[in-house]
């Protein structure tokens, strides 16, 4: 039976889910939940997720939310062996927990910010950009981004020398950065993260998921 994915394919953390299930060529179906009806917001989704968001993974029995623990639990379950967790010795593992976490605590803040002031504030809710706000989390990405341009400098992926689950949780909010803000050249001017974001974003599992996310 396919894994259900309930949740938008246009949706950043849905996104996250698609990403792993295609490098893993797992069967899948997205069950899309309807956020302007408010359909996150209710019944049966609030029993998939008590927070009211997306997105939901079904996998028989098993019934999970938050889109970086989906995405660990479906390389565990079916691809054990397809590197993108190292699981090999507790190193390995280490690097890519770290690059993970990095990702959580210092990447999304800023990226996510400017992306819902750039991008859905205007587009959604006929707000308007608060060019104070995108010019202090610009300044915050651009810090982060240097630490990732050293990092890049040394290895060619977060975690070292092969593509892990490190570098796929970032691919989302980056997509939706260089396609829909004017910003751009944040990553195109550091020339190992430009690399890196190449090497990501032109993988066949990367792109098939990202043609699928617009909101235009
Ligand atoms: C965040 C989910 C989330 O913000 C995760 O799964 O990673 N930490 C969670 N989902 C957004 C859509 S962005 O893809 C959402 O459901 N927003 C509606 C809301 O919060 O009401």
């Amino acid at each position: 039976m396919a894994v259900k994915v309930f949740g938008s394919p246009a949706s950043t953390c849905t996104g996250r889910v698609l990403f792993v299930l295609e490098e893993l060529g797992v069967e899948y179906e997205i069950v899309p939940v309807n956020m302007a009806a408010g359909e996150h917001k209710k019944h049966p989704h609030l029993a998939r997720n008590p927070f009211g968001q997306i997105p939901a993974l079904q996998d028989g029995d098993l019934v999970l939310f938050e889109s970086r623990v989906i995405t660990r639990y479906l390389v565990r379950k079916y691809g054990k062996d397809s590197g993108l967790l190292k699981e090999t010795t507790p190193e390995a593992a280490a690097a890519v927990d770290q690059w993970m976490e990095v990702e959580t605590a210092q990447f999304s803040s800023p990226i996510s910010t400017l992306v819902f002031q750039l991008l859905f504030l205007p587009v959604f809710y006929s707000g308007t950009t608060d060019e104070k706000v995108v010019e202090a989390e610009l300044a915050k990405l651009g810090k982060v981004l240097d630490v990732y341009e050293a990092r890049l400098s040394k290895s060619k992926y977060l975690a070292g020398e092969s593509y892990t689950l490190a570098d796929l949780h970032h691919i989302s909010y980056i997509h939706y950065f260089l396609t829909a803000t004017p910003h751009a050249s944040f990553f195109h001017s550091r020339p190992h993260v430009k690399a890196w974001w190449e090497a990501i974003s032109s993988r066949p599992a990367t792109a098939k998921v990202t043609a699928g996310m617009s909101f235009k």
